[in-house]
């Protein structure tokens, strides 16, 4: 049997009911309505898998929040300045001598031991979970399971996978078009078929969602329901495209 995992991906207060949550986001899907899907999808008996739970885990001086945006420096480069920058701008700071780094400024949200850190108390942690933490360096932000977001500075997730032989990962969790994209993305890089559970997942921005699911569709990830997944589990070899569903 081909070995799969499920990366479970920041189910945390702050993203379904507290300071960033998705409801009050201009796509306005509301995280809370997921918990239940992905306590049944954890809940079956196929996966013989690793869990992973994602956890967005910042420091409370950390870059991508709005109200730190002055404490660091900006580069010349950035279109927006940081004193007068807003949630979902993408400044541009200067963090080590002219070297650029993009941002998208959140509210403060996920600050490491919090209330809005914690995961959704609906939420069944099966046993055997693992968690990782991402996002705790102050001055570089990580949206994905594998990679930091400057691509260089890598999780231990891959050789975890590796390791105990899985060639599948299956993403659910929030937000679409930010930490579970960039998950499903650097899977797909890294050569895991690669799933997105689409109805097991909400995001920030409409416009984001659809440009997201396109640019997974083309690289080869497969987009499934949470109903498809049992079927995927049990196929042997590649399910490619044969029982994946278009994006919508
Ligand atoms: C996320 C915004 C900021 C996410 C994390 O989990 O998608 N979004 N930090
Ligand atoms: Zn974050």
């Amino acid at each position: 049997m081909v070995k799969s995992a499920l990366i479970i991906v920041d189910m945390q207060n702050d993203f379904l009911t507290g300071s960033l949550a998705l409801k009050e986001c201009p796509a306005h899907e509301n995280g809370e309505e997921i918990v239940e899907v992905i306590n049944s999808l954890a809940k079956m008996e196929a996966w013989g898998c690793l869990w992973r739970i994602l956890l967005d885990w910042h420091p409370a001086d950390h870059i991508s929040f709005v109200t730190n945006a002055t404490k660091f420096k900006q580069h010349a480069e950035s279109a927006v300045n940081t004193d007068v920058a807003q949630v979902y701008n993408r400044v541009v700071f200067d963090v080590d001598n002219g070297v650029r780094r993009e941002q998208v400024l959140w509210p403060v949200h996920c600050i490491q031991g919090s209330w809005g850190a914690e995961l959704h108390k609906d939420l069944n942690v099966v046993a055997g979970s693992f968690m990782i933490k991402k996002g705790i360096s102050t001055s570089l932000d990580s949206y994905s399971a594998f990679f930091d977001n400057d691509g260089i500075h890598e999780t231990e997730l891959r050789k975890i996978l590796q390791t105990k032989g899985i060639e599948r990962v299956f993403v659910c969790g929030v937000a679409t078009d930010v930490c579970v994209a960039y998950t499903v993305n650097d899977s797909r890089k890294l050569g895991f078929e690669t799933y997105i559970i689409e109805d097991a997942c909400k995001g920030v921005h409409h416009d984001e969602i659809i440009k997201s699911k396109s640019t997974m569709k083309l690289s080869g990830v497969n987009c499934i329901t949470s109903q498809e997944v049992a079927l995927a589990l049990s196929t042997e070899g590649k399910i490619g495209k044969t029982h994946s569903k278009l994006c919508h």
